[in-house]
């Protein structure tokens, strides 16, 4: 069905050379270069599948190329799964013609690893790693081959990565700047005549930083970098702030990045974001063998090499295929008989699993947040069911608008508080949905939020008649907690609901 009359031009995706080069809720980026091309991972807690995957052959195009935990078999998140729980920071890796990537799922079986030789699928089924403690795991080989285990606190464990076993109990090497909190993200780099260890601490709010120290050995002894820490934005106005969980990557040239996760607050005080922790680039120099890092603005430095864009996105996601997108993602786990394109061909049929978007258990698919300003639509059949098009922060922090039984209406969850803000009668059949984010253009006082989340419907002309306008201030982290951002998409709240279509793109550029 293609009764949409609007006019849906630009693309979801412009050729950025801009930061963050991986926009949206993309945190602790680990990064490995092959020949011409990279490959960066990211964290994705709740949401299945897990550890999205981009690569790119300029360091500022990226563009995703599967997920690594796509099977039920390789990642499970149980119904005890919390909001930012399950998955937390992966390493990627590349040796001997595989990629190897060693992850934490905070919520069941703790670290993992899984190979493959294309980055792009399919990897392995996890072998689990029960002697690494806690999270953020690392892996470097020494010229003997032996493989070391990094976590953090920062804790060293040597790890068989065939059989997941590992030689002893982990050893303290660091404990990154005395008084900081949170040793963190640790990765080791073997680096001229140096083995290098850089960390993340201060916690990965405001506070957070990179910090390094270099020994003869993969275990040691290290001494701090005196310039430590080599990154941080704490206490500065810089609009990109919590800077921090970073990985080195060397381009073909001989030339050095760091990757690292940062945030972009807007409005008052605090500063509130609800695009998570996103993917940044900084260009990083050498003086007395210790790395300096470069300006890491939002606007990217020139780059030693042609730049490869990507060709732009479709803004529409029609549902014609088998296979959903890697963009999207569900919570927990996408069954298919709650989640399925087969069903009525075209369409995405979406079937109640016993809750609402105030539960974790809500049967939800949707892609992140990418832009300040931005639109979504959603072309709804709820002759089956209630369903609706929602952005959504946690289980505790969402705005949504609902169709169903010949009504919509938009719902605000804020903390414990639930309310229908708006509700109006719709002709029965299908309908679009909407929701607008506009960036706060004006801080009119210290408390303004950083944008405005609009929800409504769309008239047959294709204009959006707005039903209710909240403050997005409480779809952010810094209202939330967690290390999450905003991601929109589409649910099932009773019975069967069918989409035929999703439009995302940014408002404005
Ligand atoms: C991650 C830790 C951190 O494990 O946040 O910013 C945690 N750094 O290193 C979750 O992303």
């Amino acid at each position: 069905m293609s009764s949409d009359k609007i006019k849906r031009g630009g693309a979801a995706e412009t050729a950025r050379s801009t930061n963050p080069v991986i926009a949206g809720f993309f945190p602790d980026p680990s990064v490995c270069r092959v020949g011409d091309d990279y490959y960066l991972a990211c964290s994705s807690f709740e949401y299945f599948p897990g550890v999205p995957i981009f690569h790119s052959r300029d360091l500022a195009h990226w563009r995703q190329i599967g997920n690594v935990l796509d099977r039920e078999s390789q990642l499970v998140l149980p119904e005890s799964t919390t909001s930012s729980g399950g998955i937390y920071a992966p390493t990627l890796r590349y040796r001997d013609g595989r990629f190897h990537l060693i992850v934490t799922n905070v919520s069941g079986g703790g670290n993992l690893l899984v190979t493959a030789t294309d980055p792009a699928g399919a990897w392995s089924e996890p072998t689990m790693l029960p002697g690494v403690p806690g999270i953020d795991p690392d892996l470097a080989w020494d010229e003997e081959g032996t493989c070391w285990c990094t976590v953090a606190g920062i804790g060293q464990v040597r790890l068989d990565p065939e059989s997941g076993k590992t030689e002893g109990e982990a050893q303290r090497i660091w404990s990154g700047t005395p008084g900081a909190k949170a040793p963190e993200a640790p990765h080791l780099y073997r680096i001229g005549d140096w083995w290098y260890l850089m960390i993340a601490e201060g916690g990965t709010e405001r506070g957070h930083g990179v910090s390094i120290a270099r020994g003869p050995a993969p275990d040691g002894p290290f001494e701090a970098c005196p310039a430590n820490p080599i990154l941080s934005h704490r206490s500065t106005d810089h609009p990109v702030q919590n800077t921090g969980h970073a990985d080195l990557v060397q381009g073909p040239d001989g030339s050095w990045w760091m990757v690292l996760l940062g945030a972009r607050p807007g409005g008052g005080t605090p500063g509130w974001h609800g695009l998570g922790r996103e993917t940044f680039l900084a260009p990083v120099s050498w003086v007395d063998g210790w790395p300096v890092v470069g300006e890491l603005s939002t606007q990217l430095p020139d780059l030693p090499w042609p730049l490869h864009p990507f060709p732009a996105e479709p803004t529409r996601d029609d549902f014609d295929d088998l296979e959903l997108h890697p963009r999207w993602v569900s919570l927990r786990r996408r069954p298919a008989e709650l989640c399925t394109t087969a069903e009525r061909a075209g369409w995405l049929t979406l079937r109640e699993s016993g809750g609402s978007l105030d539960d974790l258990n809500v049967t939800f698919v949707g892609r992140r947040q990418q832009h300040f300003s931005c639109e979504a639509r959603a072309l709804i059949d709820p002759a089956e069911g209630r369903g609706g098009l929602a952005v959504r922060l946690d289980e505790q922090h969402h705005y949504e608008i609902e169709a169903g039984n010949g009504s919509v209406q938009v719902v605000a969850r804020i903390g414990p508080l639930r309310t229908v803000v708006a509700q109006r009668a719709v002709p029965a059949g299908p309908v679009i949905l909407g929701v607008q984010v506009h960036q706060t253009d004006a801080v009119r006082d210290s408390r303004t939020g950083p944008d405005t989340v609009s929800l409504g419907v769309v008239e047959p002309d294709g204009t959006l008649t707005v039903l209710a306008a909240l403050d997005g201030k409480y779809l952010t982290t810094e209202v939330a907690g967690g290390f999450t951002g905003r991601v929109i998409g589409v649910y099932a709240a009773t019975g069967t609901v069918r989409f035929d279509w999703f439009d995302y793109e940014p408002i404005g550029g």
